[in-house]
This record gives C-alpha cells, structure tokens and sequence, in this order.
C-alpha cells in the first residue's frame, strides 16, 4: 500500500523539496493550500511536481478544518512546514506569527490524537530556538533563548510536539533545523535578497544591494539536503528532536564576498548600502549546529558546501535575469 503524507506548507520553499523527495518515494503527497484569490505555484513548477501533488484547501489556524482534512486523507505521516517564517516582521505580525507558529501545531497535534493517534507528526523547529545562546554551537541540549515574537511562538510548538509525545506516546518529532536555502527560498530573506540582487547588479538592472545587519552568522545548509533529514526522522524507531546543521559558520560578509565573486566582482563593498529598516529590534548574532545526533542516529550529513550552496543560488538567479533580458 502507498503511504499518504500531507504536508502543509507546501507552496513555501521546503515543501516543494520534501514533496519531490516523498513522490520519489513513492508516497502519494497532499499539500495543504491556505485559501487565497491567486495561489502561488512558482516553487512547486520549479521542481516539476506541480501535477503530481493532491491539493486540499484549508489552514493551520482552524482547528475543524485540520480535524476534517486529517480524517479525510488519513494520512500516514504529516510534515507541518506551514509558518510565518520571516522573522524580521514578526514583532509587527506577533499575533499572526503566533496563530500559525504557535497553535497551528496545536490545532494539528489534537487532530491527529482525535483521529488516529498512530498518525506521525513532524513539526518544523529551528535554529531561532536558541536565539543569542550563551554556547557558541548549540546541540539538543543547549539551553534555548528565544529572541523574537517568531522564536517564541515556535518555542510553544516545540514543547508541544514534546508534550504530545510524552503524554499520549504519539509519534512527535521536532526538527531543529538551521537556516537552510536553495534558489527557490523567499526574496526577503537575505540569502536570496543577496543572489538575486548580484544577480541584477551584473546584469545592469540594480546599482545597489541594500542590507541591514553585515555582522550577523549562521549555519546555511541547502534545503534540499534538509528535507532527507526530515523524511528520516519519520523513519526512525522512535520520536525525537534532531538538530540539522552543517557544523559550520559563516557571515552575511562571507556570503557577499562568495556571490559577488561568482559573477567575478571583486570590489564588492561598493555596491552595499545598509538601511537600518533591515535590521531588527534584536538579532540574533551568531548560530552554528551540531549536526552529530542526526548523522549518529539517522545516517544524515550535509552533502553540499557553503561554497557550492551560494554558486547555486546566484546561477540560477543570474540564468533567471539574463533570460528576461532578452
Ligand atoms: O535570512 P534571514 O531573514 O533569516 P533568519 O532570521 O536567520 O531566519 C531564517 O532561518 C531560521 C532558521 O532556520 C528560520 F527559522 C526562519 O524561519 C528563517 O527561515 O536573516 C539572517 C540574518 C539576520 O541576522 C538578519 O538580521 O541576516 C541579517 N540581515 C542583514 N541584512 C538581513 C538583511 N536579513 C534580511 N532578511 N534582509 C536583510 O536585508
């Protein structure tokens, strides 16, 4: 019999990514759509599989709507991916943020127990749990010190997916996942923001890349990569919290100095202008994951580098833009 996944979120960048990789395996995938007057199917085109997803309208926020929609599909496995995930607007949005980060899991947690408490459940944590951690790499058991209306909301979801597991026994996982990115993340994310505009810088249709904090780092991993790491902790013997990582650090600076030199531009300082309406009200500064309960548990590593995942990016946008030139 073919397993059934809903994964909700799945017009964002991870879902179409965990879609593919699940139609690769066999899976018939449902994907939660959020109602909308125009839906937005660019990154499931970009991965070709936007035939082969069964879509089902309905949200995350609506308690009735996800008990209705679980007791329909039956779902063997749900992947919620569904979020506000920017967390620059989530002091404005810190009531929205909270609806769908915080009780959007919870609303799915007690459907799933009110339906079929067998069905496995795998919420999205991140990295943002641990905001300005005293400990320079965090693991599973760094102390977490949220820092935005975002992080918050996820911290609630997190010890959901906890509490639901130890208290019913169901299968909860969390995936404490650091930033991960591909050519399909958001534009206003800062990975994106950068290829896509040197991208648009090269091709002459941008002077200025205007950024916020240069200082900040993380551990970016490709988001291809990360989604195996889901689907196999789905697969484990039992529930856990696994962090996914690279193990390794770098700044929005070293971002820039690789992109800029992808499309061979070495004076890149003088393209930057820094506004301070991108920098938020506090940042988090500095994330780098330790990735060993996943390689030790699932057999999960990272199989692309930090240089390869940055080429990647500003290829493709650099591939997008010089088409539209012509
Ligand atoms: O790219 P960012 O917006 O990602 P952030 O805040 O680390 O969060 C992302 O990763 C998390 C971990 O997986 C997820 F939970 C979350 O949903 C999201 O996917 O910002 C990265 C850093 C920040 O320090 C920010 O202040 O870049 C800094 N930055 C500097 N200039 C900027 C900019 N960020 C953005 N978005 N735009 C700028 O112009």
């Amino acid at each position: 019999m073919k397993k059934r996944a809903l994964v909700t979120g799945i017009t964002g960048q991870d879902g179409p990514y965990l879609a593919k990789l699940l139609l690769e395996k066999n899976y018939d995938v449902y994907g939660l759509l959020p109602r909308r007057s125009k839906q937005d199917f660019y990154n499931l085109n970009y991965l070709s599989i936007k035939k082969d997803v069964e879509y089902v309208v309905g949200d995350v926020t609506d308690y009735n709507c996800m008990h209705k929609v679980i007791s329909k599909i039956k779902p063997h496995e749900v992947y919620n991916l569904a979020a506000q995930s920017f967390v620059g607007n989530s002091w404005e949005l810190s009531s929205v943020t909270s609806d769908i980060n915080a009780f959007g899991p919870l609303n799915i947690l007690n459907a799933i127990k009110n339906v079929d408490e067998k069905i496995k459940f795998y919420q999205a944590s991140t990295s943002e749990l641990y905001g300005n951690s005293c400990e320079k790499i965090q693991n599973e058991n760094t102390k977490f010190e949220p820092s935005s209306p975002y992080a918050i909301a996820k911290l609630y979801a997190y010890w959901m997916t906890v509490n639901f597991r130890k208290s019913y026994n169901m299968f909860c996982t969390n995936g404490i996942l650091f930033n991960h990115e591909s050519p399909i993340r958001g534009i206003e994310f800062v990975t994106r923001k950068i290829s896509d505009g040197v991208a648009q810088i090269k091709c002459g249709k941008q002077k200025y890349l205007t950024l916020g904090n240069l200082d900040a780092k993380r551990d970016w991993g490709f988001a291809g990569d990360y989604v195996e790491a889901m689907w196999l902790m789905m697969q484990a013997e039992k529930p856990d919290d696994f962090v996914v990582a690279t193990n390794t650090q770098f700044s929005i600076r070293d971002f820039l100095r690789l992109a800029f030199k992808e499309v061979n531009i070495s004076n890149w300082e003088q393209y930057i202008k820094i506004n301070k309406d991108f920098k938020r009200p506090v940042d988090v500064n500095s994330l780098c994951g330790n990735y060993n309960k996943a390689k030790n548990t699932l057999g999960w590593v990272p199989k692309t580098s930090f240089k390869e995942l940055v080429q990647l990016m500003v290829r493709e946008d650099l591939k997008r833009h010089e088409k539209q030139n012509i």
